[in-house]
């Protein structure tokens, strides 16, 4: 069965970074990035990273639509799997987006606390915006499962992705029962002294 983690690798160590995307790469749905990693390692990173797992970029872009045409461009020779973007700047850029072809991942709700104070309370127009576009997935936070299973029942087409789960709080297993159809990991695997066997504890639980 095709593992249902997403590992979040934000790490800045290179070295690191490949050697533990060798080590696990097969063994989750794919790697997210941030912008931590692309900052310290550069853009061909997502490339080098592409022979070891799908790859998403968690950009989190919000901009004109012609910025995110111009970053889109700088990526599309590094085989990113999908990219993150925040659907709050409005549909035109998150059409601009889908219309480069790269797999678009919208935001919906945010898995901070801060996040109830504003965007969390629009996911409603958020989701529609990101069904609207044609987009690929949302994220929607997996430590709020009383909203998670408000946004995943009417997702439709879209694929859910939830952070938030193990140093934030939620619960793979809950956070799967609540709709997610991929969960988001970040410390709770990098930071492991097992990163292995931290996957399979994960896998085990959501099944
Ligand atoms: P961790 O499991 O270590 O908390 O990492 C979570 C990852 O997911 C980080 O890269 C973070 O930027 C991202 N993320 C999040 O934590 N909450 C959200 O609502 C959206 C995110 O992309």
């Amino acid at each position: 069965m095709e593992s249902r983690i997403v590992a979040s690798l934000d790490l800045t160590d290179k070295e690191k970074l490949l050697a533990l995307s060798e080590t696990i790469g097969k063994q989750v749905f794919a790697i997210k990035i941030n912008w931590p990693t692309i900052l310290s390692a550069g853009k061909s990173i997502i490339g080098e990273l592409s022979s070891y797992s799908k790859v998403i970029c968690d950009f989190k872009l919000a901009d004109i639509p012609n910025t995110i045409k111009l970053i889109a461009k700088q990526i599309a020779d590094q085989d990113p799997y999908a990219i993150i973007c925040h659907p709050f700047v409005g549909s035109d850029s998150l059409k601009e987006l889908v219309s480069t072809g790269i797999r678009t991942i919208g935001v919906v709700a945010m898995s901070n606390d801060g996040a109830s104070e504003h965007l969390n309370k629009h996911w409603k127009e958020l989701l529609s915006d990101v069904k609207g576009a044609g987009a690929y997935g949302i994220i929607a936070a997996g430590n709020n499962y009383t909203l998670l299973k408000e946004i995943s029942s009417q997702k439709e087409h879209l694929k859910v992705f939830s952070p938030g789960v193990g140093a934030q709080g939620g619960s793979a297993a809950e956070s799967i029962k609540n709709g997610s159809d991929y969960i988001i990991v970040g410390r709770a695997i990098y930071d492991s002294a097992d990163p292995v066997s931290e996957i399979k504890k994960i896998n085990s639980e959501i099944q």
